[in-house]
């Protein structure tokens, strides 16, 4: 049995017609069904459909063999337990810092509101800038507008959300792509068939 693990929205989207290049064809949408583990056309193939944030963590204990999770998540994660052997070149952004357009310098420690704050510890610390590190779990473009944070991190694409804040990107952090993940047991004990899977999507990637 193979368990993949993979988020609804974008990644799901995304990463179907690579699944179909290995022949692996979900037996439902997981948009409309309620369901959490999905059939597929393969008796011993299951998806596990979790949050995003949650796939590297479902892989490195092995309740999925495999995943496909943003790098952004897999950063923050830190990837304990876990093979990253492909960059699917899907779902792709940047993590940026962003601020207020017209922000007024802060003579504190500056604070930082972030659903990535191990990146964000990281990132500041790297350039010696001692920060404070605020924990959301959505809308970051907020916390300066009402004077939570000086700054934000956050992936970016378009930059429509930020700018329509009245924020402005700052700093390139990473540039963000999913990965396909396997759990390092997994990679030995099955190695055959998640070899196999892994070859059919790496041909298949753009
Ligand atoms: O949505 P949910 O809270 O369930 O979880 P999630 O946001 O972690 O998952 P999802 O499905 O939204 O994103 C999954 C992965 O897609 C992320 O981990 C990234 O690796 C990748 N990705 C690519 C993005 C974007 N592009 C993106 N634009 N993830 C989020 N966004 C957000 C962005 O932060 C902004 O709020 O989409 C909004 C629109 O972006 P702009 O810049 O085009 O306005
Ligand atoms: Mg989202």
């Amino acid at each position: 049995m193979i368990k993949i693990a993979l988020s609804k929205g974008r990644i799901f989207k995304e990463t179907l017609p690579l699944l179909a290049a290995a022949d692996i064809q979900p037996a439902e949408d997981p948009e409309t069904s309620r369901k959490l583990i999905l059939d597929t056309n393969h008796d011993d193939v299951k998806l596990v459909i979790i949050r995003a944030t949650d796939v590297p963590t479902y892989v490195q204990f092995g309740a999925a063999d495999v995943g496909v999770a943003g790098k952004d998540v897999l950063m923050e994660h830190g990837g304990e337990g876990i093979y990253e052997p492909l960059d699917l070149g899907i779902a792709k952004c940047r993590l940026m810092t962003a601020g207020l357009v017209n922000a007024k310098p802060v003579r504190r420690r500056k604070r930082i509101a972030t659903k990535f704050v191990n990146v964000a510890r990281t990132f500041f610390e790297s350039r010696g800038e001692q920060v404070e590190v605020i924990k959301l779990y959505g809308s970051m473009e907020l916390g300066p507008i009402v004077g939570l944070s000086d700054m934000i991190v956050d992936v970016v694409d378009t930059g429509n959300t930020l700018r329509a804040n009245g924020l402005a990107p700052i700093d390139h952090i990473a540039d963000i792509s999913a990965r396909l993940i396997v759990n390092k047991a997994a990679m030995k004990m099955k190695h055959q068939p998640i070899q196999s899977l892994i070859d059919s999507i790496g041909g298949a990637i753009g």
